[in-house]
């Protein structure tokens, strides 16, 4: 399988990481396509934790490239940061590649993303805080900074001076801020340049060479399909593209070349910052599956909205996706539950809808149609195949696959890269 894309089905946090990890031996390189360190994977290996937020986490797989995409927004600051963690701990990076054209994210762009959610007040995001969003804006408006202009002080002052034009009338003006000043901004952007510069290069020849070569690329998207900023609950979205599609863009390896793509989905459902969520639990069922799932925040810390499968959202991603095989992830988690109810369908004003509506008003007021699955009590953390699942969850895994649109390759059933019941 030469080229493979991971893609988060839901609203992030199904454990992407685990999945790209535990792939790793089998693939030559992994690459980030989008985002930033907005990100958070937590991986664990034996009794190591890893949260890794914009190294991709094939960084943990010797032997495997890990390539930064143009697609990603770069903060160079939290890069060597995240670098010089893991090579305190004994994880080899040296072979990490970043493409000259992704974007750099500057500490002005930081700063308005704060200042933004503040004034924005009750009609926030709920970003990260970590300048995703007026990094992309100013890519797509034509005055970002890339990597590559890291290497060239004038053309970088430049470019500096372009982009803080407006900036600086917006911070002054609508913020009442100070102004940031080209010197400042340029200085903060080359602090790590002399570093960084062996491990740019041309990422799109890299890995389409590897494909000429039949190497193994895995394509890792950072948030998700429900995120994505042209096919998620549009505006409570991050600002890139976390599906199949941007893993074609931000990578420049072409769709013809993607083999398989693998849907990354919850056995429940969560959410981190605002925004529609149709299953969103508010009693104890709902603190079970934070407290139980750990669902808080890898790089905020945030605790996480949770509810019960959503079948609808599934089937979504699966279609906008092309989704060739899901893994399903965190089944333990439900372990103990009386009943497991899963969205089949929304009823909105009284008409049901079997797939997403198109109107985000509609999303807003769609209320899930369920069906009830029987849960169970056995520990099923040591399950390695199918048949060591007890029968009610194998059946809850075969009643979730028949409703969402793709076979059910894997299932997790703890947070260890061993923890993993393999079906295909
Ligand atoms: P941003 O910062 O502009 O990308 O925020 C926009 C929306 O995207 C959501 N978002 C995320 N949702 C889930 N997980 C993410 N990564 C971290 C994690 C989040 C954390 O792995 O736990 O630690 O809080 C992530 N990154 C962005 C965000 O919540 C906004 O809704
Ligand atoms: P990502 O952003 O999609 O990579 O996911 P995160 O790492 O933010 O969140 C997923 C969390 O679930 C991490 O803490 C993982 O260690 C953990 N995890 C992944 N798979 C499983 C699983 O099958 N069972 C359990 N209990 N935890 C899991
Ligand atoms: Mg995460």
């Amino acid at each position: 399988m030469p080229a493979i894309a991971i893609i988060g089905a839901q609203w992030g946090d199904e454990g992407k990481g685990k999945a790209t990890d535990l792939l790793g031996h089998r693939v030559d390189y992994v690459v980030k396509f989008n985002g930033g360190n907005n990100a958070g994977h937590t991986v664990v290996v034996g009794d190591q934790k890893y949260a890794l937020h914009l190294l991709p986490s094939g960084i943990l797989t010797p032997g495997c490239t890990p390539v930064i995409g143009n697609g990603v927004v770069v903060d160079v600051d939290v890069l060597f940061e995240e670098i010089d963690g893991l090579e305190a701990r004994g994880v080899d990076t040296s072979k990490l590649r970043v493409s000259a054209s992704a974007h750099v994210i500057a500490d002005y762009n930081r700063s308005l993303d704060k200042v933004t959610e503040r004034f924005l007040g009750k009609r926030r995001i709920g970003t990260t805080g970590r300048g995703i969003g007026p990094t992309y804006a100013d890519k797509m408006n034509r005055i970002g900074i890339r990597i590559q202009d890291l290497f060239d002080e004038k053309i970088l002052t430049a470019k500096v001076e372009g982009a803080l034009e407006l900036k600086n009338q917006l911070l002054a003006k609508v913020y009442n801020r100070r102004a940031v000043t080209v010197e400042e901004a340029v200085e903060s952007l080359l602090v790590h340049a002399d570093r960084l510069a062996p491990m740019v290069c041309d990422t799109g020849l890299l890995l389409n060479q590897a494909l000429d070569r039949d190497e193994t690329v895995l394509l890792e998207a950072g948030q998700a399909t429900l995120l994505d900023v042209d096919h998620g609950t549009y505006p409570f979205v991050t600002s890139s593209s976390a599906t199949a599609g941007g893993a074609c863009t931000g990578s420049g390896i072409p769709p013809m070349r993607l083999d398989q793509v693998i849907g990354i989905v919850k056995a429940y459902t969560t959410r981190v910052g605002e925004g529609p969520f149709p299953t969103e639990l508010f009693d104890e069922h709902g603190e079970h599956l934070r407290s139980v799932g750990a669902e808080f925040g890898t790089t905020t810390g945030r605790p996480r909205r949770c509810g019960w499968y959503d079948a609808v959202i599934a089937r979504y991603a699966a279609r906008v996706n092309g989704v060739t095989d899901f893994v399903l992830t965190k089944l333990d988690v439900l372990t103990g539950l009386e009943q497991v109810p899963v969205c089949v369908a929304y009823e909105v004003d009284g008409v049901r809808h079997d797939e997403m509506p198109v109107n985000q008003t509609d999303f807003h007021h769609a209320v899930p149609v369920y069906e009830n699955l029987p849960g169970w009590t056995e520990d099923i953390s040591g399950a390695r195949s199918f048949d060591d699942l007890p029968p009610a969850a194998q059946a809850y895994v075969e009643a979730v696959e028949e409703m969402s649109g793709a076979r059910i390759s894997a299932v997790g059933v703890g947070p260890d890269r061993a923890a993993t019941v393999v079906r295909h």
